[in-house]
């Protein structure tokens, strides 16, 4: 049939142990001509140690183990929090801002701590998500999202997750626990990013673009 193509579907391993990242990937990438396998499908499969100094290396890190040892492509997020003021701090460490064993209360807590001297003017900060789709062969490709906004002096709302109840994007009045997912998916740095690979991964699915 003239102008009809047939959708190829592609494999796609989230190389993430993060159920809320898993959650909200799945939900962005709905649609998209992927089908998703986590590392519950390779229950096996290594912890890969975040100790790289960028989120695009730590990305390209856990995406390229987890391609390699499942032998299929794999998709890694890495992302955090840069406060402005704190001369983005907690960054690539916002997952253990508090110890390696913090969860997001304690983060939040220290965070709120730490930021607690800083007048209104000063609270700036941005959400960065990289995301990097890694090929068993080696090939990685990254992509980056960024929402700037600013930080709150005390948490609101209990959708989300890590610092969402203390982040207020640009423009807005509610923290990003205080929206919906679509408000959140719509603005945030993981919905750019994955916006971005869409493209992408159209092009491949579609067999215009090797992988
Ligand atoms: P994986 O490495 O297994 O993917 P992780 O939670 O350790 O899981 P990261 O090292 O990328 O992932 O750390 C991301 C942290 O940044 C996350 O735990 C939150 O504290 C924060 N973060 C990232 N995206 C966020 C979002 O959309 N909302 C709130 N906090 C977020």
């Amino acid at each position: 049939m003239i102008g009809c193509f047939k959708l190829r579907i592609m494999d796609i391993v989230l190389a993430t142990r993060n159920k809320k990242k898993i959650e909200e990937i799945k939900r962005i990438t709905e649609g998209m001509a992927i089908s998703i396998f986590t590392l519950d499908d390779f229950p096996g499969c290594p912890e890969v140690e975040e100790d790289e100094d960028t989120f695009e290396a730590n990305a390209i890190k856990k995406a390229a183990a987890v391609a390699r040892y499942t032998g299929k492509p794999a998709l890694a997020d890495d992302s955090g929090l840069e406060v402005y003021a704190l001369n983005g701090a907690p960054g690539i460490l916002s997952s253990r801002y508090a110890g390696e064993r913090a969860g997001d209360r304690e983060n939040i807590e220290k965070l709120l701590y730490e930021t607690s001297s800083i007048a209104d003017e000063r609270r700036g900060a941005r959400f960065v998500c990289c995301i990097a789709l890694a090929s068993p062969d080696g090939s990685v490709k990254t992509f980056s999202g960024y929402v700037e906004g600013r930080i709150g002096t005390a948490p609101r709302g209990f959708n989300g997750f890590g610092y969402d109840p203390i982040f207020y994007s640009e423009g807005h009045s509610r923290t990003f626990a205080e929206m919906s997912d679509e408000e959140k998916d719509a603005i945030s740095h993981r919905g750019r990013a994955l916006r971005a690979i869409q493209q992408y991964l159209r092009g491949i699915s579609e067999g215009k673009i090797d992988f």
